[in-house]
């Protein structure tokens, strides 16, 4: 398979607003960025992504994908399976996906995933796939209990670089497949296996609501569908909550 575009910077606002420059001069599909660091991280629903220099993973992958709008956002759900099996590998550890795409260790989180949509005209739309992993971080500000890095968890560095290729072609492999049978469908087994929050019950937190359920599946477009208090069944999609265990992140 032909590699892939991968332009480093050093330091970047974000490089998913490096990665939206781009869309704009037409750059080449599945181009990735990466950044040693980013002064602008963000998470989802405006949050901050703490992104420090040297020791992290902070990169975006564009993608014109072929299909609806609507149907983008589970990409970032492949991209995580990618990520967590790359993980996996190269560490020799069980890491978690917590719905939709946070990566836990040890009940931490370790990476992170913003996807984005671009418009591009003629009803189309590009998809950015924002990922941060915290690789050798050494210690993190108090203000985030729940994250870690592979160093703090397993006691060693890793190679950030290596990390990044064996990324990119296992989601270029996978993307490859979801692109031949168009629905996320073919790694719901996959992502079901590895997501920590099935069966079990989530503190669910939306623009307007708060509220506990119980996750009882993750149907084939990638959405949670959970159980309500009144045993209301229903699914919610990811880019409008946050989830969270009740005793905790997990
Ligand atoms: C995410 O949001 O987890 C998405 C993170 C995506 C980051 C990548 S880096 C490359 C690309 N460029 C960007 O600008 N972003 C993407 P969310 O689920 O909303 O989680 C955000 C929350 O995680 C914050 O409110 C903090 O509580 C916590 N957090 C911030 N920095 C963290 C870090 N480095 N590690 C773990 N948790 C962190």
């Amino acid at each position: 398979m032909a590699r892939r575009k991968i332009i480093y910077y050093d330091e970047v606002t974000s490089t998913n607003e490096i990665a939206k420059l781009l869309v704009s001069r037409q750059v080449e599909d599945r181009t990735v960025v990466v950044a040693e660091t980013q002064t602008a991280g963000k998470g989802r629903l405006g949050k901050v992504w703490d992104s420090p220099k040297g020791v992290g993973i902070w990169l975006s992958i564009i993608l014109y994908p072929p299909i609806e709008t609507s149907e983008m956002s589970q990409l970032g759900l492949v991209a995580s399976i990618a990520m967590c099996n790359t993980l996996q590998k190269i560490t020799d550890q069980h890491i978690k996906i917590k719905w939709p795409n946070d990566l836990v260790l040890h009940d931490k989180k370790i990476a992170g995933i913003l996807c984005e949509l671009v418009n591009i005209g003629d009803k189309k739309s590009a998809i950015i796939i924002g990922i941060g992993v915290n690789v050798n971080t050494s210690r993190f500000a108090e203000s985030l209990p729940y994250a870690s890095s592979l160093y703090l968890e397993c006691g060693v560095t890793f190679d950030r670089k290596q990390i990044i290729e064996e990324f990119v072609q296992e989601f270029e492999n996978m993307y490859d497949k979801f692109l031949e049978y168009k629905t996320f469908k073919v790694f719901l087994d996959e992502y079901k296996n590895l997501c920590l929050n099935l069966g079990k019950v989530a503190y669910i937190k939306t623009k307007d609501k708060q509220y506990t359920a119980n996750v009882i599946s993750i149907n084939s477009n990638g959405n949670l569908v959970v159980k309500d208090e009144e045993e209301k069944v229903f699914e919610i999609f990811s880019g409008e909550v946050s989830i969270r265990g009740i005793y905790g992140y997990t």
